[in-house]
């Protein structure tokens, strides 16, 4: 069924990538927006717009009943959740499709499975793909666990069932610890999640975090868009993001990405996906799925020249994917720098008014950003307010012209980490590509030192 007009549930850079290609198929959206938000961006360019509640997520974006009221209102015929928010709300997703509105993600059954990190890895190995070795499921048993952590070798990581994004984590280096650590990540993981289910994995050292992007028409027929580098992290959050990743060959992605579009294939996925994976002397090991669309989709965008949006409108309107694997070619090198309103050393936010906005341009250089002089940065959202994505032929080139787009943006009356990443350029780990996830914390703890 072709779409007529989408209801675009989030806020933001998102919001405006949405909106971009829903346009761009000639169909019309409708923005939801809290009351922070009226002078946004996203909501000046929708074809439509409702307000849906108070400044408090809970109480606008990720209200389920304000969201259907306004797409039945609004006349919407699809809902694209973006990231963040309702986007893995399995529950979400079954209302939405109970309410005859296509929902532009993946299958609610798929989502569920996703967001349980057990089931999630039981369902990784049964379709083939390399896991970290640890107990199979959830602990149920200490003297269990203590034989199992005896046999993969300390230090092993306590995880939580319902947690993900590195919440509820604990490293365990011996075994007078474990018992008390697992009832700590146990209870920890009760009062977050209201799930106190943890399970236990060898615990990787010195690991890159390399995620592979896929796609399913959710009958069978499955493609990947090679891989992303996510290595660059403070606290479980994203700094820096590139593609290819520096360490694999393309034989190795040949190899990884029919992993990875087989799996999807044979569990009939739908819609975008990521599967992310931990990397270490030149072996992957499955951690999480990630059921949509991500902040750094932009930099596979710019290897393989997809939509990547507009193929998840494709896909919900039950079109088949618009390009096989076969055609599929991956081209030069791309980086995305994640744009925040933070002090670029302290990283306190730093929201309020932007009284001076210009942003980079020329050839290969995208910023996507729904900034404008004189407009508010809200303090009740994320800090992130731009992503500026760079790419070159080599990714020598590409560091060159993300330098010169750094220094063309001028974002002036809030402070921003736009320092932060010319001061990372700079680094010769960086430039050579030698890092992994516990590189940037280490670099940061120097620069304080
Ligand atoms: C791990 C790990 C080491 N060994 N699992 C953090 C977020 C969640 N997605 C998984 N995470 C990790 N799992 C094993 N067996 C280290 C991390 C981790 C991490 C992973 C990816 C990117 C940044 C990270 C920062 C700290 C820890």
């Amino acid at each position: 069924m072709p779409i007529r007009r989408i209801l675009i549930a989030n806020r933001g850079e998102i919001a405006l990538r949405i909106h971009r290609a829903a346009h761009e198929m000639g169909i019309e959206t409708v923005a939801v927006h809290s009351t922070a938000d009226a002078e946004a961006m996203h909501v000046r360019l929708a074809d439509h717009a409702i307000c849906i509640g108070p400044p408090a997520a809970a109480q606008s974006y990720l209200d389920v009943a304000a969201i259907i009221s306004a797409a039945e209102i609004a006349g919407a015929d699809a809902i694209h959740p973006g990231y963040g928010f309702l986007s893995e709300n399995a529950k979400f997703a079954e209302i939405v499709e109970a309410h005859d509105i296509a929902w532009i993600g993946p299958k609610p059954e798929h989502i569920r499975t996703m967001g349980d990190k057990v089931e999630a890895k039981r369902t990784a190995g049964a379709l083939g793909l390399p896991l970290v070795p640890g107990s199979d499921g959830a602990i149920s048993e200490i003297v269990e666990a203590k034989r199992l952590a005896d046999e993969i070798g300390y230090p092993v990581i306590i995880k939580a069932a319902s947690g993900g994004g590195g919440r509820g984590m604990k490293v365990c280096s011996s075994p007078d610890q474990l018992e008390t650590l697992i009832k700590q990540a146990g209870n920890e993981a009760k009062s977050a999640f209201g799930d106190d289910t943890v399970y236990l994995e060898k615990y990787l050292g010195n690991p890159r975090h390399i995620e592979f992007q896929v796609f399913g028409d959710g009958e069978g027929n499955a493609i990947h868009l090679g891989e992303r580098d996510c290595s660059l992290q403070r606290r479980h959050q994203k700094v820096l993001e590139e593609a290819p990743s520096p360490v694999l060959t393309p034989e190795d992605r040949e190899r990884m990405g029919g992993i990875v579009s087989k799996a999807m294939s044979d569990m009939g996925y739908r819609g975008a996906g990521t599967i992310e994976f931990l990397w270490e002397d030149g072996e992957f090991y499955f951690i999480e799925m990630n059921t949509r669309l991500q902040v750094e989709h932009p930099v596979t965008e710019a290897i393989t020249g997809v939509d990547l949006v507009r193929e998840q409108i494709r896909i919900a309107e039950g079109k088949p994917l618009s390009v096989t694997q076969d055609e599929l070619e991956f081209t030069g090198h791309a980086i995305e720098c994640r744009i925040n309103a933070e002090d670029p050393w302290t990283f306190a936010p730093s929201p309020g008014k932007v009284t001076t906005y210009h942003a980079a341009g020329g050839m290969h250089v995208r910023v996507d950003s729904g900034l404008y002089a004189g407009y508010s940065i809200p303090p009740y959202y994320d800090s992130m307010i731009a992503k500026l994505i760079v790419s070159g032929r080599t990714r020598e080139g590409c560091i060159m012209r993300l330098k010169r787009a750094l220094e063309e943006m001028v974002i002036e009356g809030v402070k921003t980490s736009i320092p932060l990443h010319e001061e990372l350029l700079k680094q010769p780990d960086f430039i050579s590509g030698d890092y992994s996830i516990k590189w940037l914390e280490e670099w940061l703890a120097k620069r304080e030192g």
